[in-house]
């Protein structure tokens, strides 16, 4: 059935749509399955399906239903473009305080829609939000500021918190894990667990998180500086993770504001990352994705990209979340992510398709993290233009010949010579711990630095 005398209002232009402020704005790449109709039909029939229609026009439907139609306002079958605008009343809101969920976004925008018969695949590759809407949204209680300020920094231009991730990932019993926190924390800011470990058998988290909160206590009162650490509190079930978080502060006692709550956000979902936002607003969320590459990656069809996720998570109160390392590190990416980070933290940035406004609503703060390293954090400030980051090194720290500290050194190291605008092979002949990264790290120092072997006396 056509559907797009109803469902598609090609007369709408998209500037009335924001002036008017009442619409969710959503673009996809979407192409139609052979043989079910021209483009326009199965656009309608896309935006029926997520919003108040199906495929038959049923007999309960009145005047009012139709004001409310979710409306294809734009297509370019050639570039298989399709935008549709969502009125904000079709989303739900909570019985408790009004407010939006991102769990209703997720099911109008990106939910039936991704099993329909007659579309080969759709993608969502941007949307906006109008203040009306985005106001309805937790958004951040915490962000990177709230770390320069435990750090002693300053909060507006504080720099690259030196962070690791503790390797292995898993298989460490509680006192060699808090081991290599304490040597970690000997060079460096901020250890996050890695995203699987929390309360296996052969490290209970009660007995690791103990262990933690002591080598802080210990690597405070050795270098006088202040430590953080993201503690894993991902589970099933929220009282799960409320139980973990409130031992979490109560172990780490006086240094609790030391301490973030890692959420995997895209496993365990909008509820998860709202459990943490919502009874732990003192603490800095940290949003870990593992798994979005199901849907983000270039190669599906299907889902969102990494700029959608990363920009709903702002929405959701993220106080920071993995961006990728743009092409810099070990992970799919690439030097225009760094849209994504602008996303994040202006309070007004140009989208793919859309350019939003986020009324004041905090920042979410970048987190670099996968397969990164002394050596490649210069180019990865050059793109991004600044270095307002939260970076994680796991084999980039533990990977240095030297061991943890050296590793953690040699990061802090990094930043500075790219702070200062020195060359880092320069800065490295007066600083053996990022000297020695272009020994522990070979490939990527003749890649990035060819002749760094003369100038740093190092043999072949
Ligand atoms: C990185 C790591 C993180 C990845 C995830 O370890 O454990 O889980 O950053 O990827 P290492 P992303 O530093 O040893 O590579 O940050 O892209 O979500
Ligand atoms: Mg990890």
């Amino acid at each position: 059935m056509d559907q797009s005398n109803r469902y598609a209002r090609l007369d709408l232009d998209e500037k009335s749509l924001i002036a008017g402020g009442r619409h969710v704005l959503c673009a996809y790449i979407m192409k139609p399955k052979e043989g079910f109709g021209d483009y326009l039909s199965v656009a309608a029939h896309f935006a029926a399906e997520s919003s108040t229609g199906t495929n038959v026009e049923v007999c309960t439907t009145d005047d009012f239903t139709k004001g409310v139609d979710a409306l294809v306002y734009e297509i370019d079958p050639d570039k298989e473009l399709m935008k549709i605008a969502y009125p904000i009343e079709l989303f739900d809101r909570n019985i408790i305080d009004g407010r939006a969920m991102l769990a209703s976004f997720l099911t109008l925008t990106i939910g039936n829609n991704q099993g329909m018969g007659d579309v080969e695949y759709a993608k969502m590759h941007d949307f906006y939000v109008p203040p009306a809407y985005l106001r309805l949204f937790d958004g951040p209680s915490m962000n990177i500021q709230d770390m320069w300020r435990v750090l002693d920094r300053d909060v507006t231009n504080g720099g690259m918190v030196v962070g690791t991730i503790i390797k292995p990932k898993l298989g460490l019993r509680p006192q060699p894990f808090a081991d290599a926190c304490y040597e970690f924390w000997l060079g460096g800011d901020f250890i996050k667990n890695d995203e699987p470990q929390g309360n296996q058998v052969f490290a209970p988290l009660k007995d690791t998180i103990t262990l933690v909160a002591d080598a802080m206590k210990r690597a405070q009162d050795e270098t006088g500086q202040a430590k953080l650490f993201s503690a894993n509190i991902t589970a099933d079930d929220p009282a799960e993770m409320i139980a973990r978080g409130e031992f979490i502060l109560e172990a780490f006692g006086p240094d609790a504001d030391h301490v973030a709550f890692l959420v995997d956000g895209y496993v365990a979902g909008p509820t998860a990352v709202t459990v943490a936002r919502r009874n732990f607003p003192g603490q800095f969320l940290h949003y870990h994705r593992a798994g979005h590459g199901a849907v983000t990656s270039p190669q599906s069809k299907r889902g969102y990209t990494a700029f959608v996720h990363c920009k709903m998570s702002r929405l959701s109160g993220a106080s920071g979340i993995h961006t990728g390392t743009m092409g810099f590190g070990k992970m799919e990416g690439d030097a225009a992510d760094k849209a994504i980070a602008f996303m994040l933290e202006q309070d007004e940035a140009q989208g793919p398709f859309y350019k939003q406004g986020w009324q004041g609503m905090k920042p979410t703060t970048p987190i670099i993290s996968g397969g990164m390293n002394a050596l490649r954090l210069p180019g990865f400030f050059d793109n991004l233009g600044h270095s307002n980051i939260i970076q994680t090194s796991g084999g980039g720290a533990f990977g240095h010949v030297d061991g943890g500290t050296a590793g953690a050194k040699s990061l802090g190291q990094a930043h500075d010579a790219w702070k200062a605008g020195v060359n880092l092979v320069d800065y490295a002949k007066d600083h053996k711990e990022l000297a020695r990264a272009f020994e522990s790290f070979q490939n990527d120092a003749d890649k990035l630095y060819p002749g760094w072997r003369e100038k740093l006396g190092v043999a072949a």
